[in-house]
């Protein structure tokens, strides 16, 4: 069987990873067997990078890393792709911020991943590149002469044609994106979508899941993303007896305990959130002293402009809220940006009566399906999700609610409060065979069938 080699902006230090806080780092975490080679930045910046690629083994697995010197990190990362590409995916047109010095670094920072891999890769190899770091990245390999198969799989969310053009370069990142054979979103939206660009923004020709440019096709698919769904429910379960999960649930006194879970990051829809916890408590006074709500939100790119804004707004809110409701004896809502151990996060998630999932957009969001995997059969609690997170495409037996509307978060979160024990579990059922139905194994396993067996494709969806 040829080498998978996985392709990412980050290579997490192998025995670090267990306190990742992030998606991306969690979801490989899963799909490294044996053999494989993971390639990427290390993390590490430096004033005169060496060219060629640090190679270390852990557990069967080869990690080759490369540094960037800091210019290149801060155009590339904090300029472009988080700067520029991250809000503008995530429907945030007025907070994208595009320099051409920043797209520059962009491209060059690819070009040296592409130029470094390729000293390492063998003709063989398939090669799996994830998210929107590594747009172009594909056709610069391709520029080394690789030609075996070739997958990119976006972890966010795509954006419709009318969106994408005000990205000054949309047209060469579209047209850089149909060098992979075979490209995975989260959902089937954002695959049309996809298609839809290279069609009105390029001229491509659309048969189906194809997508047809200049001789060559790429396949554009759905694959959903998933967890570690046995591992994660028995973790959760052992984690009862984690020192910190016993000190919350003793601190809650029989209260019930509402649970988020956020990288800190201004597609999560944190302040909304809070201030539906706030009306929650205005218009149903009942809750008061009855529900303590945990949100735990470790702090991400600091680098970046909005994301210190947002914390600060965020300790506003905390302190507004706490300052209105708070009774001596209780405190309504516990805020840290601490990041948890995840042997704790799955343990709290269990003792969660509900778990408040609520981002403006989000490719899939793991923590939606961590909190259902973490429930117990006998008395579950209740996930409130937001419309826009890829994951309420599956998880339709969540109570669903627009995250723009604090006032219907509240609802929901009253509801899930009250909600009878027959429903809650008739509810988790369903959500729960969904979760261990399309796990991560799942999702990789379609991702290597559809790259590795081309002719097997279908031509039309
Ligand atoms: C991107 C996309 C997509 C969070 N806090 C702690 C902690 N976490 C873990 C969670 C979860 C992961 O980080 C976050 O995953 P999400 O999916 O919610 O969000 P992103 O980081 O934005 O991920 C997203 C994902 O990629 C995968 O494709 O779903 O849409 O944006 O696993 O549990 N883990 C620990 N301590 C924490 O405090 N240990």
């Amino acid at each position: 069987m040829a080498r998978l080699v996985i392709v990412s902006n980050r290579v997490p230090i192998p025995k670090a990873r267990s306190m990742a806080a992030g998606g991306l780092a969690v979801a490989l975490h899963d799909l490294l067997v044996p053999g494989a080679m993971w390639f990427g930045w290390s993390g590490r910046l430096t004033s005169e990078p060496a060219p060629q690629p640090a190679v270390v083994e852990a557990r069967g697995v080869t990690f080759a890393t490369i540094d960037l010197t800091a210019e290149a990190h801060r155009s590339f990362y904090v300029g472009f792709a988080n700067g520029a590409l991250w809000p503008l995916l995530h429907f945030r047109l007025g907070l994208m911020h595009f320099r051409r010095e920043d797209y520059a670094g962009y491209l060059a920072v690819n070009a040296t991943f592409a130029d470094s891999l390729s000293q390492v890769l063998q003709s063989d190899d398939t090669v799996w590149a994830h998210d929107y770091h590594l747009l172009p990245f594909g056709r610069m390999l391709r520029q080394h002469g690789f030609n075996g198969p070739l997958g990119f799989f976006l972890h966010v969310p795509f954006v419709p044609p009318s969106m994408l053009e005000a990205m000054p370069v949309a047209r060469e990142l579209v047209a850089d994106l149909c060098a992979y054979d075979l490209i995975g979103f989260q959902t089937e939206e954002h695959a049309r979508d996809f298609r839809d660009c290279a069609n009105r923004m390029l001229g491509a020709t659309i048969d189906g899941e194809w997508v047809r440019l200049n001789g060559r096709r790429t396949r554009v698919f759905a694959n959903p993303i998933g967890i570690n769904a046995p591992g994660f429910a028995e973790e959760a379960e052992r984690s009862a007896n984690d020192r910190l999960v016993q000190r919350v649930a003793g601190s809650l006194a029989g209260r019930a305990l509402a649970i988020g879970v956020d990288r800190m990051d201004y597609s999560k829809g944190l302040p909304n959130r809070f201030e539906a916890y706030g009306r929650l408590l205005e218009r149903h006074p009942e809750h008061r002293r009855h529900i303590h709500f945990l949100q735990i939100c470790p702090r991400s790119r600091e680098e970046v402009d909005e994301y210190r804004k947002l914390r600060a707004e965020l300790d506003r809110l905390t302190g507004r809220i706490n300052g209105r409701f708070s009774e001596f004896d209780w405190t309504p809502l516990r805020y840290s940006t601490r990041p948890a151990p995840r042997a704790t996060l799955a343990g709290l998630y269990r003792i969660g009566r509900l778990g408040v999932v609520t981002p403006l957009r989000d490719g899939m969001n793991l923590v939606a399906k961590e909190f259902v995997a973490a429930q117990p059969d006998e008395d579950p609690g209740v996930l409130v999700l937001s419309q826009f997170a890829g994951a309420a495409y599956e998880l339709t037996e969540a109570l669903i609610v627009n995250p723009f509307d604090p006032d219907a978060i509240a609802d929901a979160m009253h509801v899930g409060l009250t909600m009878p024990l027959a429903e809650r579990r008739e509810r988790q059922v369903a959500l729960k065979a969904k979760v261990f139905r399309i796990t991560a194994e799942v999702f990789c396993r379609r991702f290597i069938d559809a790259l590795t067996t081309p002719t097997l494709m279908p031509v039309a969806a």
